[in-house]
């Protein structure tokens, strides 16, 4: 008999189908990633490290069929070591990185894992704040970084720009251990040059760069790479933009050693200080099946065709802010120089981000209700909704598509502004069902990638 579990599944497949995906953290991966996160690579242990000990270059052919000696805790790694071994080269290669851990099961382990491997309880983080635009673990009280380590916020501008004034004087009163860009609802490419010359002003400050939603365009060419400019460590999910399998990445510029013994607390050591952070300092067994469905990924990105579709997911965003400011929506920052957009639907329809988030539900468009930087509404009722183009644009959609995205986000709008309370809603279910088959007509245009 077949398990309920598939029939939902089923039905999950079905939804991502017909409905158009904005969450701007999500994505549709491949056949390839999907099959490698569903192989037998989900039955084995091997925590530890592979070692490149032995490697005399980076040929892919030479990375997959030497046997090496390895840092395991477990026999049986002939093939987990090899393909952990591709992960980080493409990793390496696709971010211009001396060194990258694979095994982090999220973004927030990958944060976690990088606050351990620099800092010692007490020690200050300068982060962008939570309502400026920056993430929970970049020191929300809630979490558990924010017990051990002294987090300090610095916000944006009304521009909606990184505010580098307050950044550099914090930075320089407080003498942070850590410097943070990093962010989840923030539209702008940041000075990296200009928080590197901040942060060289501190002794031992370590920069640390978390792009998780902006990954894919620095692959794919689009976007400045925090490595580039700099930056020591760039953390970052692998499933928004660069669309890969959930989980997480550590890069970073340095000097790679055994991990097996700790070397000095030198940020030329971050690499290996990191590798013993994740395991044994963070995480356990890593998980081999995600690795290397992380390695197929990353194989993707590094081929032309990925240029093209980062360069597509920011034209798509421009072009989506363009009309939704011609549908008469107030964005924060007035636009988006990446993948994202804030809009503020208190100030353009009078309504508020989550009656509007369920309205779009209803009616097959999927988004979140964000608080803005100005935001004093509660954080289950903010004045705004976030969405991006990554997941739509992996559907092949452009111009047009997003010319009638935002004409359908205009007519949710007023319905929301007519209903006046989310009560009143299924009073305009007609309406909301009557977009929802248009919705699936466009989307079963544009198929899922890997449905
Ligand atoms: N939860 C992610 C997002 O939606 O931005 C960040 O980790």
């Amino acid at each position: 008999m077949k398990d309920i579990v598939f029939n939902l599944i089923d039905q999950e497949k079905i939804r991502q189908r017909d409905g158009l995906e904005l969450i701007p953290s999500e994505n549709y991966v491949s056949k390839d990633v999907l099959k490698a996160m569903g192989s037998v690579l989900t039955n084995k242990y091997s925590e530890g490290y592979p070692s490149f000990e032995g490697i005399t270059d980076w040929d892919e052919s030479e990375i997959a069929q030497k046997i090496l000696p390895n840092y395991r805790y477990y026999g049986g790694q002939t093939n987990v070591d090899r393909i952990e071994r591709l992960a980080i080269s493409r990793a390496c290669k696709l971010f211009h990185a001396d060194h990258a851990n694979v095994q982090p099961h999220s973004g927030a382990n990958a944060n976690e894992a990088v606050y351990y491997a620099w800092c010692n309880p007490g020690d200050k983080i300068l982060a962008m704040s939570l309502p400026a635009g920056g993430h929970l673990t970049h020191g929300s009280p809630v979490t558990r970084s924010a017990k051990i380590y002294k987090f300090i916020g610095y916000g944006v501008t009304d521009e909606g720009d990184i505010d580098y004034e307050e950044l550099e004087k914090k930075a320089l009163e407080e003498q942070p251990k850590i410097i943070l860009i990093g962010y989840s609802a923030f539209m702008k490419i940041p000075d990296f040059d200009r928080v590197a010359r901040i942060a060289a002003k501190i002794p031992d400050c370590l920069l640390m760069a978390d792009m998780a939603h902006v990954a894919g365009l620095i692959a794919g060419g689009v976007h400045e790479n925090p490595l580039d400019h700099g930056f020591h460590v760039m953390t970052t999910t692998t499933h928004k933009t660069l669309r890969g399998p959930r989980g997480g990445l550590i890069l970073s510029k340095g000097k790679v050693s055994s991990p097996l013994k700790r070397p000095d607390h030198t940020l030329e050591n971050i690499p290996t200080l990191i590798d013993r952070s994740v395991f044994p300092g963070t995480q356990g067994g890593p998980l081999e099946h995600v690795i290397a469905a992380k390695a197929v990924a990353f194989g993707e990105a590094l081929q032309p065709e990925f240029k093209e579709y980062a360069k597509n997911i920011v034209k798509n965003a421009k072009t989506l802010a363009e009309e939704l400011i011609k549908s008469d929506f107030v964005l924060q920052g007035d636009g988006t120089e990446n993948h994202l957009i804030l809009v503020n639907v208190k100030e353009s329809y009078g309504i508020d981000g989550k009656m509007y988030e369920k309205a779009l539900d209803h009616a097959g468009l999927t988004l979140n209700a964000n608080a803005l930087p100005t935001d004093d509404s509660a954080a289950f009722r903010p004045s705004g909704v976030r969405l991006g183009t990554p997941a739509i644009t992996s559907r092949g959609m452009g111009e047009p598509e997003m010319k009638i995205l935002a004409s359908w986000m205009k007519k949710i709008a007023k319905i929301c502004k007519e209903a006046g309370t989310e009560d009143n809603l299924p009073k305009y279910s007609a309406e909301l069902e009557t977009i929802k088959k248009e919705v699936k007509e466009l989307a079963l245009k544009f198929p899922v990638p890997s449905i």
